[in-house]
């Protein structure tokens, strides 16, 4: 059942990404560059994995390394639970999971703090789990924990938020930070016809994926195609909804000139959304980040948001599980230039620190967001 669901939106969102790198093209933004051209490859490479029956996708690496033992335990550790993001992501991993025959579980805090992961990753520890895949709340606050899992036979992946490349085996990343810093400053830019000030709604303080993004956006700044743009302030929303939702508010009482508002995050560019829909500052005020079609979808529609972007939660989970599975079956240790195949995602290599890229983000606007699930 599971399976279906998920095949659906990995097709669509694989077209939606063509779509996007033909509209980026076509309006004469910014080339995307090193990013794109990467991304891109993979994304045209994808279709024709679509067409490889799973299991006997599975069946090939399984010769290519170590069989994946049945029963494997592989369990999941986002952010934090009560994000639909993260939910969209466990059900990916989920089916990842039930094609190679193992066991699928995700715990994790409902605030997203890096001392609950903690006590998760240590009671995953003592019942000896193959595999914790977990999004860091905190680059280093968890490596201890993870150290000590590793030692009792853990597995370690990261995904959507790394911690230090020494914590964990392999690091699965939903876009490369620049270019996922560099779309949501092209979406600014033009909502602010390249002009006038510029604020950030993060989620939490230390999150490494906020902060690698934030930090390529303020270099980007820099650059002709932006130079613009006045960056006024970045804030906090913890990705908790009410939060957000205050700092937005906040953001428009401290900088009542605001062109637009950049929210990285889910929780943090729907809770903005909501405000600024609800506000005397809707029509004037832009929203953009990242987001869910399904989440944002009404904004789009009653013309609060123009452009969000996101990659698809559902394959960064579902390919996020495949490689514990990988790591756990000794088919590749994370090194550079390891390779392994993802289920029906197709083959995957490791980059440099064992990293692996899932693609390119898509651009959501009016034309597509119906078109998307998740
Ligand atoms: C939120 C989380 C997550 C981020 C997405 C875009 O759900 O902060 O880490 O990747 O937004």
């Amino acid at each position: 059942m599971r399976r279906n669901n998920h095949a659906l939106p990995r097709r669509i969102a694989v077209a939606a990404s063509a779509v996007l790198v033909l509209v980026a093209s076509a309006c004469g933004g910014t080339t995307r560059d090193d990013t794109t051209e990467e991304d891109g490859a993979a994304a045209e490479e994808e279709p024709a994995e679509e067409e490889t029956d799973e299991s006997e996708s599975g069946e090939d690496e399984a010769a290519a390394g170590g069989e994946i033992p049945e029963g494997l335990t592989v369990t999941f550790l986002p952010k934090q639970v009560n994000n639909p993001y993260f939910d969209i992501a466990a059900a990916g991993g989920e089916s990842a999971v039930g094609e190679f025959a193992g066991e699928f579980d995700q715990v994790g805090p409902s605030d997203a703090t890096a001392s609950s992961q903690v006590s998760y990753i240590n009671t995953l520890t003592q019942q000896g789990i193959d595999a914790i895949v977990t999004s860091a709340n905190d680059p280093n606050a968890i490596c201890p924990a993870l150290e000590e899992a590793r030692d009792a036979g853990a597995n370690i992946v990261t995904y959507d938020s790394d911690t230090d490349p020494g914590c964990r085996d392999v690091f699965i990343n939903q876009a490369s930070p620049d270019g996922i810093a560099r779309v949501q400053l092209e979406m600014a830019a033009e909502l602010a016809d390249g002009e006038g000030e510029i604020a950030i709604l993060s989620a939490t303080a230390n999150a490494t994926n906020q902060n690698a993004w934030i930090a390529l956006m303020e270099e980007m700044l820099a650059e002709p195609e932006f130079e613009g743009l006045e960056l006024v302030a970045t804030v906090y929303g913890d990705d908790d909804d009410q939060k957000s939702f205050q700092e937005a508010q906040g953001l428009m009482q401290s900088y009542p000139d605001l062109e637009v508002i950049i929210a990285p995050t889910t929780v943090g560019i729907a809770a903005a959304a909501r405000y600024i829909d609800g506000s005397e500052y809707k029509g004037d005020v832009g929203v953009t980040g990242l987001g869910t079609p399904n989440q944002m979808r009404e904004f789009v529609h009653n013309g609060t948001v123009e452009q969000f972007a996101l990659w698809n939660p559902e394959d960064l989970g579902y390919l996020a599980a495949w490689a514990a599975a990988a790591l756990a079956a000794g088919q590749m240790t994370g090194a550079s230039g390891d390779t392994f195949t993802a289920g029906e995602l197709g083959e995957y290599e490791v980059d440099e620190d064992g990293v692996v890229l899932l693609g390119p983000p898509t651009v959501f606007d009016s034309s597509n967001v119906d078109d998307f699930d998740f």
